[in-house]
């Protein structure tokens, strides 16, 4: 009895999916994509494996001065991305494709990604409403068409692959568990990010001070995400210190309204300052679009965009992408007129 119910089980589930526009667009991706898989004999002995030798020391010195040049290097940056979700990860993308433009993204978690390891609910599939799938083509992440919208059978393949071309970048440094704290705030323009090791951050209750660093920038990106333990921080930080009047918080879901909203509200919300993501639903009172992710996506490049012109450089919003852009320091990303600030 119960060898017959395993068996009808599995025969319902072995059925042929009857909607082929599921199944052959991904499997026609995959044979024009994917690298030969085929097994071949390893180029080295399996049985008698051996590495060469190394002394422990070298290990801890190549860690440590790599990661503390690093922290030199990025003192004072272009541009600190704080959050590494979908946003904050489309955000970087997009702006490091401009060499010239050294980037540092602050995760606090361990893991960056934020919640694109999975689509809703702690299911696989990752859904994304066209024309967003433009940009699961150029990272190369494959999917099944619908007509509306795009499936990723694993949230998981659209958060490696950008990541993986994203820190393979040389202008781009990831800092995960780390915390940005607070901000860095001058003459009313946020000028870059206060930082701790997370743990730190996490235990500010159970030990006397532990005062932060921090991490000079020309932008800052803000991608926390929505209302949390460690969401909306940039945004919350602003209202508290009277940069913005209020943060009513994301409104209850409605997937149409939300996803363009996020994008149209994409902005420098107060000068040095950006704002992409569900953070973006946490200052307008905007609402949540649950799981669908294309609004990510386009944020991040939008507000990448919005970087690249507060920096004086070209943008697809200014449609200066080829074309020379004077000398320029700094310009208002929120400005019309390209009114230019100083550095
Ligand atoms: O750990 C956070 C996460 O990885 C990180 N983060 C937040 N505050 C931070 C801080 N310092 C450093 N102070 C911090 N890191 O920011 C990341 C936010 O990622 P996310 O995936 O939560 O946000 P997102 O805006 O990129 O994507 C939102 C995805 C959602 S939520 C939602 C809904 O609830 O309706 N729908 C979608 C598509």
């Amino acid at each position: 009895m119960a060898a017959m119910t395993t068996s009808s089980l599995l025969s319902n589930s072995t059925k042929p999916i009857q909607n082929h526009r599921l199944v052959s667009p991904f499997r026609a991706y995959v044979q024009r994509t994917s690298v030969s898989a085929s097994l071949s004999t390893p180029k080295y002995n399996l049985s008698s494996f051996k590495f060469d030798p190394i002394k422990e020391s070298i290990v801890s010195r190549e860690m440590t001065r790599r990661y503390m040049t690093d922290m030199i290097t990025y003192a004072d940056t272009d541009v600190v991305i704080v959050g590494a979700g979908s946003a904050g990860l489309s955000c970087a993308y997009e702006l490091s494709k401009d060499p010239s433009i050294n980037i540092a993204i602050i995760e606090q978690s361990v893991s960056p990604g934020g919640g694109a390891w999975l689509g809703g609910q702690l299911f696989s599939a990752m859904v994304v409403r066209k024309p967003a799938h433009v940009f699961l083509d150029e990272i190369g992440v494959p999917y099944d068409e619908q007509d509306n919208y795009v499936v990723i059978k694993h949230a998981a393949l659209f958060t490696s692959t950008i990541m993986s071309r994203l820190l393979a970048r040389p202008n781009v440094k990831l800092f995960n568990a780390t915390a940005v704290e607070d901000l860095i705030v001058k003459e009313n323009r946020v000028a870059g990010v206060v930082t701790n090791w997370a743990l730190v951050s996490m235990n500010h209750n159970t030990q006397s001070c532990m005062d932060p660093n921090v991490m000079e920038s020309k932008v800052v990106v803000s991608s926390c995400g929505h209302d949390g333990p460690f969401g909306a921080t940039g945004v919350k930080r602003l209202k508290d210190i009277g940069m913005i009047d209020s943060v009513p918080g994301m409104k209850a879901l409605d997937m149409n309204t939300a996803e363009d909203a996020i994008v149209r509200l994409t902005r420098e919300v107060v000068p040095g300052m950006i704002v992409t993501g569900m953070e973006v639903a946490e200052i307008d009172g905007a609402p949540r679009m649950g799981p669908t992710f294309g609004a990510m996506m386009i944020s991040g490049q939008k507000a990448a965009h919005l970087a690249l012109r507060a920096l004086g450089r070209p943008n697809a919003l200014d449609g200066t992408i080829g074309s020379e852009i004077p000398e320029a320091d700094l310009v208002l990303a929120s400005s019309e007129g390209g009114e230019i600030v100083e550095g």
